[in-house]
């Protein structure tokens, strides 16, 4: 089984329901507990809603296993979402987004080392230049996963510094470029207005970038992802998700909520903090590690 960092959902889940994985008959006192611990672990009050109403329809004379139903039925309500243009052309931008402490500048190491190892030549840019710590940080992963870093540690203009980075990564055939960006300014507008220049300086180097722009989001806070993810995309467009510290929370249901109140795919999950701490999300095999079943 992939490990998704579900130990703590799958065990909360457990132990709330403790007729899980034995036999039993749906009678509604069960409905309304199954119903009051999905939302615990952050399914979300819609996905969890239908899911009950289809737990409420399954013929009460049939004996079946309660995380076994629950599986098939949300494996029914939740199917794959097309990735968006899945091969790009060379050096391929991505733009990682995201509000402060999301995970990013630590995702983008681990996703180096993920194309790193796929013989991919990744240059990675620290656009970050709110925090004064970003650039020493990033640099930090760049030599942890083995590629090559750019950045300016007294550089004030994001955009500059992508720009230059979209210049280098062009030149000097990188396959990947990864771009750090920060995830607080003085006030929303102007992290959105900054970030809309990133991505238009990127254009202007290479006009069919960036590839892909990658939102980051804690799981650990929850509900509150699925509003940062609508505000990002209505400003900026975005084309896949990133959802870190699974391996911190029992709420490992908003991957499922995110998937289906949002139309856009979600790539990777993070698990850890660790260089090697990061997954591809596969929405089947996800349902059945929640659910603990083999
Ligand atoms: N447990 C856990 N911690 C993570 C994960 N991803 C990032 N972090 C931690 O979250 C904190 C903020 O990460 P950072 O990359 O600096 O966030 P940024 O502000 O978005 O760039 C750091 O302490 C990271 O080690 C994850 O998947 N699991
Ligand atoms: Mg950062």
């Amino acid at each position: 089984m992939i490990d998704f960092g579900l130990k703590k959902t799958g065990r909360f889940l457990i132990s709330r329901l403790p007729l899980l994985s034995r036999f039993f008959r749906l009678e509604e006192k069960t409905l309304e507990e199954i119903e009051e611990t999905l939302i615990q672990t952050d399914l979300g009050v819609n996905l969890t809603e239908i899911l009950t109403d289809r737990l409420r329809k399954v013929d009460r004379q049939e004996n079946a296993r309660l995380n076994e139903i629950l599986c098939e039925e949300l494996s029914r309500l939740i199917q794959p979402l097309a990735v968006n243009n899945p091969v790009h052309p060379k050096p391929t931008v991505i733009l990682i987004v995201g509000v402060n402490g999301t995970g990013k500048t630590t995702t983008i190491g681990k996703l180096a080392a993920k194309y790193k190892a796929k013989d991919q030549r990744v240059l990675i840019c620290a656009a970050d230049t709110f925090r004064a710590a970003a650039f020493e940080q990033l640099h930090i992963w760049a030599e942890r996963s083995g590629v090559e870093f750019i950045g300016n540690p007294q550089g004030k203009d994001p955009a500059a510094i992508a720009y230059d980075a979209a210049r280098a990564a062009q030149a000097r055939n990188f396959d990947v470029l990864l771009i750090d960006t920060a995830g607080r300014l003085h006030t929303k507008s102007n992290l959105m207005e900054e970030l809309a220049k990133v991505k238009r300086v990127i254009t202007k180097v290479i006009p069919s970038a960036p590839h892909e722009v990658w939102l980051v989001l804690d799981a650990t806070v929850g509900q509150n992802g699925i509003l940062q993810a609508r505000e990002f995309q209505k400003a900026i467009g975005v084309t896949g998700l990133i959802l870190t510290k699974l391996d911190g929370t029992a709420k490992g249901g908003i991957a499922l909520a995110i998937h289906h109140e949002l139309n856009i795919p979600i790539r990777f999950l993070g698990i850890g903090e660790k260089l090697t701490d990061l997954v591809e999300f596969e929405p089947q095999e996800y349902i059945r590690s929640l659910l603990e079943i083999e």
